[in-house]
């Protein structure tokens, strides 16, 4: 079977929720993964920043397998002698009282939701159905109903309503309208994103994450950092909040928690918080599993034993200064932004063409990554990357916008 059959399948049998590169992998190892003919790409993607730790790295693979052969699945109706292990190691890394594992990001969000209400009734005595919590204008926190109830993407939202009420908006990286929204007794919590990934890497201004932690704490509402993209190393430092020294009260991760080998995602908060969710009120049938614990813990070891927050501090440097030189020589493209390793490019439409065809480009170059929002190109390779192999890679950007200047 050829690229093309595959693709082919996938448009008659699966949903066209996609719009995918026409690429078809088949393989992946550190930074570099390989399609159905056998041709290797720089992966610049990382699955959304998934695979932090590179692509089946050893050993996370080794905690997966061993773990499969052992036991894979019990449900949170018994205990599991792989849980506690995992709840101890990710509570202290972070240092927080308590965690609840679930699966996906967008499980991880919901539950912090759930878990800022609960406290809003219990602890804030905000009256019952009233709490509110602020999110971002541009935000993205996943696919569920409640979720795009808090989204301003009509991507996102439209046709899927009616929506979940109890989210007010604001203006991303606008403290004083922050300020203002916070003056409502019934806010229960501010959800944010350290930086916004969906939105095109949209970086705020320093000091904004400390300033609204600032004014939170001030009106006792609770601080929520969604870092499932942003967390685990990718912006150069453990957690993006980490930059301004911002502990969340509410912390939510997901993606590389598993270096993309399972779906875990996690929250984490002090028992004041989490102690607010009792028996029987939140869960789900797979998170916290015996595998998931396992790897959990390999996915987190790598990160730290291969140092990989400084990498990205350091590359991504490297990154933003090469691809600065390229904003100054080619017309189409008009600025790069970005933090440690997670980095996007904005394109200036040229004749016609668009981030999608220098996409497709790249890719024929051996390098692929994927537009956002028509104009962005986003660029986020695994944290394994040498400097070497990230100068080969930019190599492989600036001789294709040469194709197109
Ligand atoms: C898709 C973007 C990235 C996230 C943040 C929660 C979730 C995500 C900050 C939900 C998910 C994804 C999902 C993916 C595309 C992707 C994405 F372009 F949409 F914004 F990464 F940049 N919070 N992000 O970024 O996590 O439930 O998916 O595990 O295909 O929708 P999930």
């Amino acid at each position: 079977m050829t690229s093309n059959d595959f693709i082919q399948k996938e448009g008659k049998y699966g949903a066209h929720n996609y719009h995918p590169l026409p690429v078809v992998l088949s393989k992946g190892e550190g930074i570099f993964v390989w399609d159905v003919e056998g041709k290797k790409y720089f992966d610049f993607l990382s699955a959304y920043s998934a695979v932090n730790q590179g692509h089946c790295h050893p050993k996370i693979v080794n905690a997966l397998s061993e773990q499969a052969k052992k036991l894979a699945l019990t449900s949170r109706a018994f205990y599991n002698d792989c849980l506690g292990e995992f709840e101890e190691y990710i509570t202290r890394f972070f240092g927080y009282d308590k965690v609840l594992p679930m699966n996906t990001g967008a499980e991880g969000d919901e539950t912090a939701l759930k878990l800022c209400r609960k406290w809003a009734y219990e602890k804030k005595g905000i009256p019952e159905n009233q709490a509110k919590i602020i999110v971002c204008e541009g935000n993205f926190h996943g696919r569920t109903i409640t979720i795009i109830s808090m989204s301003t993407d009509p991507d996102s939202y439209k046709g899927f309503g009616p929506y979940t009420p109890g989210f007010v908006i604001v203006p991303y990286n606008d403290v004083d309208a922050l300020k203002k929204e916070l003056e409502d007794h019934n806010v229960a919590g501010f959800l944010v994103e350290p930086i916004q990934g969906e939105a095109g890497v949209y970086v705020p201004d320093d000091g904004y994450l400390k300033a609204a932690y600032d004014l939170c704490k001030e009106k006792n509402v609770l601080f929520i950092a969604d870092e499932v993209q942003t967390g685990l190393a990718r912006t150069g430092k453990m957690l993006a909040c980490d930059h301004e020294n911002v502990r969340p009260d509410i912390l939510i991760l997901g993606k590389a928690l598993s270096g993309g080998m399972y779906p875990i995602s996690a929250v984490l908060a002090d028992d004041e918080i989490m102690l607010c969710i009792k028996p029987g009120e939140h869960g789900s049938t797979y998170g916290g599993n015996p595998i998931a614990a396992k790897v959990g813990i390999a996915a987190l070891e790598v990160l730290k034993n291969e140092k990989l927050e400084e990498k990205s501090a350091r590359l991504g440097e490297i990154f933003r200064k090469e691809i600065q030189k390229l904003v100054e020589q080619y017309e189409m493209v008009e600025l790069v932004r970005g933090k440690g390793l997670l980095n996007a490019i904005v394109i200036k439409p040229k004749g016609g063409k668009t981030a999608w065809d220098v996409c497709v480009a790249m890719k024929e170059n051996g390098l692929i990554a994927k537009p956002t929002h028509e104009h962005i190109i986003r660029f986020a390779p695994p944290l394994v990357i040498t400097e070497d192999q990230l100068m080969e890679a930019i190599e492989i950007i600036n001789k294709t916008l040469k194709q197109f200047s």
